[in-house]
Parts: C-alpha cells; structure tokens; sequence
C-alpha cells in the first residue's frame, strides 16, 4: 500500500474503496461505513497503519468497502483473527465489524473472550436484530415474539440478549451505543473507541429494511447522546439494565491494563500465529 504518512489529511471518501456496496437501499450499513470513515479522517489515521476485520454477514462486507488492509473472515471468527493480527502488528490500529448475529451466535464465545482479555481492538457490531444475509432468521437480539421469519411464525420464544451487558460482565473496558439514523454521533463514538487504549465495544443500532421494516421507526425511538460515561461497574450495570436498548451515548470506560502479547514488532508473527490458533480452539 502506498504510504499516507507525511500525506495531506485525507477525507472520509478516500478511506473508502471502489467497490460499490451491494447493500439494500436503506440498510444502516452504509452509515456505519460513513462513520468509520469520518472518524478515521478525523484521526488523521494514515491507511496503512489501520485494518480492518471482518466475519461474514451482509454488514462484514464492510471490510471491502474500505482501502484499509483488510481481511473478510470466517462466521463468527472475525475477533479471532484481529486478536492474532494485533499480537503481530501492535503497531496497527485494529477495527473489527460483523453484525450481531456474527458476534453473538456463532462467535459468542470469542466476543466473551475478547472483552476479557482487552487488547487494544474497536469492534463495531451492526446490530439489525436478526440474520440478513441468510434471508431474515431471529438471532440473539430478537424480541421473544418477533414472528415474520418462516422458522419462528410464533416468535421464537427465546429473551434477546442484552449486547452492553454482557460486554460489561465479560469486562469490556469501553462500551457504547450508537445508531446510524445519527453517523456523526456514531463517528463521535468511534473516535473515542479508537482512542481508548484496550476493548472498545461499539454497538450499532443499524436497521434491516428488508427483513425489519419495521425498524424504520427506530429514528423516532433512539435518543441521543443521552448516556454520558461511567468508570462505576454497578452504576454502568444499572445503567444498561434500566434502559430501553435506546439510548445512545459512550455508557462505560473504565482503565484497565491492556493486554498485548510480545513486543508487537514483525518478529512476532509467530506469536500472532499461535494466538489466532489458540482463539479458534476456543
Ligand atoms: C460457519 C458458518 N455458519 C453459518 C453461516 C451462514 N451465515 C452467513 S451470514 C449468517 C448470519 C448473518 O447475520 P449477522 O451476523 O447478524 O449479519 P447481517 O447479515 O444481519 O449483517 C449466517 C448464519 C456461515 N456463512 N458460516
Ligand atoms: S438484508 Fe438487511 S442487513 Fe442485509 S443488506 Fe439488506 S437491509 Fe442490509
């Protein structure tokens, strides 16, 4: 990659990519995009100091819509591979993106994981409470009696996870919610989540107009920058307890050693190797 560094400040639009995102017309994803690029732009953060991981789903197409390095991985393992890549290249500002389906169901376990171990990542999950790319299937954010998919006409019985609180419990450093009906108050977020030494854990509240319509209300529902940070783990837990799952806002940060394996230089692959396949037999 051609270096940035020294370069002039870049704008939002030359983190982005060639390539024409295939969302739907609507989909939230495409503010999650604007948002990392402008607070990337507005961190000065030159290209080929930044990368970008993804799993898979319709919003882990993110990572080809940016010229950042990138890697667009596997269902669900997508903070496996961050974690082994900033083991390698401390240097690296490390972003990682999926949807809550990625980071909930199949990659559960690894999220619970990531928050604990607190290494220096930002990872955004694009929440539209349920599976769009498989076509609209109930994920861990549903409501219990959301019936318009075909496998659970009555709803599929199941509470939704809380995504905050188990970020709190599992000892994420740095949480918040955002929406994209507001990308600069989610580029606010993001800068911060950049700038926080440790795990950032980014909620998105992102809609699905194809299999949530009804999630187009969602922009009379989120409120704004309601939520100012707490370092206080009961107040916080209180917090995202007695809320909606509606207000936005930076809701924990605390100070918490970060955890980086090895130096951090190019020497350390081997060490970067090792933790990726020590994630994946999680
Ligand atoms: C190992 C594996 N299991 C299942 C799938 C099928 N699959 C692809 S995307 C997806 C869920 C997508 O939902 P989410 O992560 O919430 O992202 P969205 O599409 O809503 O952005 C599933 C189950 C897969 N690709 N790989
Ligand atoms: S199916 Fe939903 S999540 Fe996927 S691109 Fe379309 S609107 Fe976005």
């Amino acid at each position: 990659m051609e270096k940035d560094t020294m370069a002039r400040r870049l704008i939002p639009r030359e983190y982005k990519s060639d390539i024409k995102p295939i969302w739907c017309p609507g989909c939230g994803d495409f503010a999650v995009l604007n948002a990392i690029t402008k607070a990337l732009a507005f961190l000065e953060l030159p290209r080929e100091q930044a990368a970008l991981i993804t799993g898979i789903g319709c919003s882990s197409r993110i990572a080809a819509y940016t010229n950042l390095y990138g890697f667009h991985g596997l269902h669900g393992r997508a903070l496996a591979l961050a974690a082994g890549l900033k083991a390698a290249r401390k240097e690296l500002t490390v972003l990682v993106a999926g949807g809550d389906g990625d980071g909930l169901s199949i990659g559960g376990n690894h999220f619970i994981h990531a928050c604990r171990r607190n290494m220096d990542l930002t990872y955004v999950m694009m929440d539209n409470e349920v599976y769009g790319m498989t076509k609209g299937q109930a994920s861990p954010t549903t409501a219990a009696d959301w019936s318009q998919s075909k496998l659970t006409p009555q709803g599929s019985g199941i509470r939704p996870l809380q995504p905050a609180s188990l970020a709190l419990t599992a000892g994420a450093t740095f949480i918040a919610r955002g929406f994209t009906g507001d990308p600069n108050g989610l580029a606010k977020i993001l800068v911060e989540a950049i700038r926080h030494p440790g795990f950032a854990f980014v909620q998105a509240l992102s809609p699905c107009p194809t299999f949530r319509p009804e999630q187009m209300e969602w922009k009379r529902q989120v409120r704004g920058f309601e939520l100012e940070p707490t370092s206080d783990l009961s107040a916080a837990a209180r917090r995202i307890q007695t809320d909606d799952g509606m207000s936005t806002g930076i809701i924990f940060r605390s100070d918490y050693p970060v955890f980086q394996p090895g130096s951090g230089t190019t020497d350390d692959v081997a060490a970067g190797i090792a933790a990726i396949e020590s994630e994946l037999r999680v």
